[in-house]
């Protein structure tokens, strides 16, 4: 990686891969598969409109598991990193995740963008409010603010469009490192990133079990799990 001297702000891209050593699968683990159905056939407004009980069963399931699952070491690693980074060099860290699972936010890290929405979420499709969620949604309970029995999963499915691109796009504008952590880079625009960032004078850094999609875009790749090779990288910044 370049000269640490001249890194201030960083945005770091998470994916299901930081995840997995908490014991949540990630999508390719599955084969991408989820009883026999591709994830890209559930997790679409089609799937849902055709088969809500199936979509709504998948999101029950998997909102369920989360809930019994703990961060592991790289989740609090990058809540170390958020709270000493600004008090060392006055930068910024902006964390921005795929994943829909709230181990971020119970590892430690307060500031967050969900880009691809949040598993404890519901979201009214009558009055368009987002309430937190932990039970199921199978049985088409009422809308705690308008009572109307039409809450959805508030994940953004293949189709939709992620949330907060914006600020997603301004923080990349005035990132000095960029760094991708456990995504296979398989999925866009998120797998996209890299090379905006690159394009705008980032350095660029891949930590991952396995070389992914976009390997060859980073400046540099450390492979390894995510809870022995983010500790180091963090500890190595914060050093
Ligand atoms: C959009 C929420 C327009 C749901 C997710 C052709 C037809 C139709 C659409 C498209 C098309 N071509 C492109 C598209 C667009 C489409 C897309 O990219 N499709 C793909 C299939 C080609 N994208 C969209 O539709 C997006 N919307 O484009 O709108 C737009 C564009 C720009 C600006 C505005 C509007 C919306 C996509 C969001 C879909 N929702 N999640 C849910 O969770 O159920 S996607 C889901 O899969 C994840 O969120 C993630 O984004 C994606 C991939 O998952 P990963 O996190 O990377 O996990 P994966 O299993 O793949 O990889 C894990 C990695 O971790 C591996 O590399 C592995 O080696 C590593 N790993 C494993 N263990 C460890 C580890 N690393 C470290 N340590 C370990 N222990």
């Amino acid at each position: 990686m370049g000269d640490m001297r001249e890194i201030r702000n960083i945005v770091i891209l998470t994916g299901a891969g930081v995840s997995a050593e908490s014991g949540i699968d990630t999508f390719r683990s599955a084969g991408g598969l989820w009883e026999n159905h591709r994830v890209e056939d559930v997790a679409t407004p089609d799937a849902f409109a055709r088969d809500p009980n199936l979509v709504l069963r998948f999101y029950d399931m998997r909102r369920a598991a989360i809930q019994e699952k703990e961060p592991n070491a790289a989740h609090v690693a990058l809540a170390r990193l958020e709270e000493h980074w600004p008090q060392r060099t006055g930068g910024k860290v902006l964390l921005v995740t795929q994943n829909v699972d709230d181990l971020h936010e119970r590892g430690g890290s307060r500031r967050v963008i969900h880009m691809h929405g949040e598993h404890l979420n519901a979201w009214c499709t009558s009055c368009d409010v987002r309430s937190r969620w932990w039970g199921p949604l199978i049985d088409r309970p009422p809308c705690p603010v308008c009572s109307a029995r039409t809450l959805r999963p508030d994940v953004v499915w293949f189709g939709e469009v992620p949330y907060r691109m914006g600020e997603i796009f301004a923080a990349l504008r005035e990132a000095d490192l960029f760094v991708s952590i456990g995504t296979s880079g398989a999925v866009y625009p998120a797998a996209g990133f890299v090379k905006n960032a690159r394009e705008l004078g980032a350095q660029t850094l891949e930590l991952n079990l396995e070389r992914s999609q976009g390997s060859h875009h980073f400046h540099e790749s450390r492979l390894g799990p995510a809870s022995e090779v983010v500790p180091a990288w963090v500890e190595e910044l914060l050093r």
